[in-house]
């Protein structure tokens, strides 16, 4: 197949561009390479050494004989640029990664609030407009992610995405329905992606494109095969306190001899995914596009659910890392139930990667390996969802200790 992958430099993007082409597909990357820029703006650097996309591009060639095009485009603000490539190429399907993806980043400021929101909702849109004008039946595979059900907010196992609702009329009957679940955006970020998902259900019952929409928990890892045959391809590893997601910052603090960053009392239960699963799902989600006419297909990207905590004493029993509870600069519940149903890509084979030692290892192991290009100082979460979020007196409270649940 021939396939676009919007955003096809970043952390999910990268490997997912690479797993494709292996596997036979006609990949075509599309990216602004904001995400570089994005560190530049923050003074952090990936952990690991990535390499400029061009050097990328040219060692996948060398190590395995596939070409991947790529065109730098601001999907965001380039429409016209974005259509053309759309009708040139002519793709089967476009994977859309192109959104600025860290809830932390979304919350420093007005500033980056807007910008969240006008790349992402613009990207999206003008995607969506593309493949409309475009004439053409593109499969549209969008990475959502699991924050736009709330963690658990309406209780019960959250489903793909459409929940069961019985509605009572005046006549005292009952209809039932699916409606799209309910949104509980924890963050700019998050919201930008439940917005995303109204304009998916537009355009689909309008225009009828096809779309799938997988929503992905917390991915941990760094490497997949394709990334770990040359140094040269070696995907991100985010561990400041904007971009870093918290399984591979535990590691990554383990790996340093720092303590162990649980916010508040670490009850937080989330869902995730390792790396290389994410980019076996997307394949499998693009071989399976749902038939013309369909509602737009929504999954569950993710294979189990942990709490904060229970994570921290995982890596703590593995390493001998020390846990420290601090105030938490995020506006979330301190603790919450979590069960999910990703039924859909069990049934269409996944066979998932759950945490054992050995994948652990090997990631503190990459950690230790780049534990030099490590900033102390990008470690701590500041970015405070409210002004008074870890304030006390007024005075600015984040990275000090609160108590830790035994
Ligand atoms: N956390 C800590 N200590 C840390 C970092 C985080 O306790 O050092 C806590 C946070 O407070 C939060 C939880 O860990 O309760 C998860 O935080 P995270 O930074 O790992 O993940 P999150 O901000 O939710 O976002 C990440 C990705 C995002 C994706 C989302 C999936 O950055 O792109 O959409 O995971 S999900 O969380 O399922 O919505």
């Amino acid at each position: 197949m021939k396939i676009m992958v919007l955003g096809g430099d970043g952390f999910s993007g990268w490997p997912t561009s690479l797993h494709l082409s292996r596997r036979g597909h006609d990949v075509l990357i599309l990216d602004n390479l904001s995400r570089r820029r994005i560190d530049d703006e923050l003074g952090v650097m990936s952990l690991t050494p990535i390499q400029p996309l061009d050097t990328r591009l040219a060692a996948w060639r060398e190590v395995s004989g596939r070409a991947i095009a790529f065109h730098n485009v601001d999907v965001a603000c380039q429409y016209d640029r974005l259509l053309e490539l759309v009708c040139e190429h002519r793709p089967d399907a476009i994977v859309h990664f192109a959104e600025q993806r860290a809830a932390p980043y979304s919350m420093k400021s007005s500033r980056h609030k807007r910008y969240t929101v006008d790349n992402n909702i613009n990207a999206t849109h003008n995607v969506l407009a593309a493949i409309v004008e475009s004439r053409l039946d593109i499969h549209l595979v969008h990475l959502g992610t699991m924050g736009v059900y709330g963690y658990g907010a309406t209780g019960g196992r959250i489903p793909e995405g459409y929940l069961p609702v019985s509605v009572a009329a005046d006549d005292g009957t009952h209809k039932n329905l699916e409606i799209l679940h309910p949104a509980y955006p924890g963050s700019v970020y998050h919201m930008t992606k439940a917005l995303d998902q109204l304009m998916f259900q537009f355009y689909n019952n309008n225009d009828g494109v096809r779309i799938t929409d997988l929503h992905q928990g917390i991915i941990w890892g760094t490497q997949t095969e394709e990334t770990a045959r040359d140094v040269r391809l070696i995907n991100r590893f985010d561990y400041d306190g904007d971009y870093g997601t918290v399984l591979n910052r535990f590691l990554m603090q383990a790996a340093i001899g720092h303590p162990l960053t649980v916010h508040g009392g670490g009850g937080q239960k989330r869902a995730f995914i390792h790396i290389q699963d994410t980019v076996r799902c997307v394949e499998l989600a693009i071989r399976n596009p749902p038939a013309a006419g369909d509602r737009v297909r929504i999954v569950n990207q993710m294979t189990e659910t942990h709490r904060v905590r229970d994570l921290a004493r995982l890596v703590a029993a593995l390493t001998g890392a020390e846990i420290r509870c601090m105030e938490n600069p995020r506006k979330e519940a301190a603790a919450n139930d979590l069960d999910v149903s990703n039924a859909t890509l069990l049934r269409l084979g996944l066979q998932p990667i759950t945490l054992s030692n050995g994948l652990l290892r090997e990631i503190s192991d990459i950690a230790r390996v780049y534990a030099g290009r490590c900033d102390w100082n990008k470690i701590p979460a500041t970015a405070r969802w409210t002004p008074e979020t870890c304030s006390s007196g007024g005075v600015l409270q984040c990275g000090t200790l609160a108590a830790c649940p035994t």
